[in-house]
């Protein structure tokens, strides 16, 4: 599945229990960081003009944080003998191990110097036990351990959210199919968002799931 035949809706008209969902613009996740996503820096501008759009119209503009231990079991640092992209399945953890990343209080788990942090209501942390990792804001990946997203989302009459950052294919794409779980009406902002593609053909196998689930693609100038 390619970007070009994805079905973009235009005329998006915002209303105030929208949420506009900023995933993971830490500095790790850009060029020169430990986990970078190519071109990752490069959508930090189109996200601070859409979420000036949320802002206008009052809705709420939500911010995820991968925020890990230094002993995070996501790290191939912490299994003798592994190394980052070694495909590893257990519990919790995987389908492959990373690079250290996002540790609490780094300069990587930081987020993007140029990104506007002051317009967001919320920040949710995600990735903060060791031995759970967390790619999508709802849930972690053990399917139990919940962020408090949902809850917050609801508390606010929160019925559409639309989700941008990084990674497409991994923290983005979570956000969204749970989004759709708990009961939102989910956009992903295509243009917004940039991909791992680890193993190759991730970011399509994402993008194909996401069409199977109902969620509806956007672009930038899809905003009225
Ligand atoms: C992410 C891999 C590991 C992401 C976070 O933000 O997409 N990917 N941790
Ligand atoms: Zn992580």
């Amino acid at each position: 599945m390619d970007f070009e035949n994805l079905n973009i809706e235009k005329g998006i008209n915002l209303f105030q229990n929208d949420a506009l969902i900023i995933v993971d613009m830490q500095n790790d996740f850009m060029p020169g960081g430990s986990l970078p996503v190519e071109e990752g820096d490069q959508i930090v501008g189109g996200i601070n003009s859409i979420a000036e759009l949320f802002r206008k119209k009052k809705a709420s503009i939500i911010l995820t944080q991968d925020w890990h231990p230094k002993e995070h079991l996501s790290f191939a640092s912490n299994h003798p003998g592994m190394h980052p992209g070694d495909e590893y399945q257990t519990g919790a953890i995987g389908p492959i191990l990373w690079p250290d990343h996002c540790v609490q209080n780094t300069h990587g788990s930081k987020f993007h110097e140029d990104l506007k942090k002051e317009h967001a209501n919320a920040i949710i942390r995600k990735g903060y036990h060791p031995e759970i990792d967390s790619y999508s804001g709802f849930v972690e990946n053990d399917k139990k351990s919940e962020t408090g997203l949902a809850g917050y989302l609801k508390s606010l009459k929160t019925k559409r959210i639309f989700i941008c950052g990084l990674a497409l294919d991994y923290c983005c794409f979570a956000t969204a199919m749970d989004g759709v779980d708990f009961g939102f009406k989910v956009y992903f902002i295509l243009d917004l968002t940039k991909g791992i593609d680890l193993p190759t053909g991730n970011i399509a196998n994402a993008l194909e799931s996401m069409v199977n689930k109902g969620i509806v693609f956007v672009l930038k100038e899809s905003f009225t």
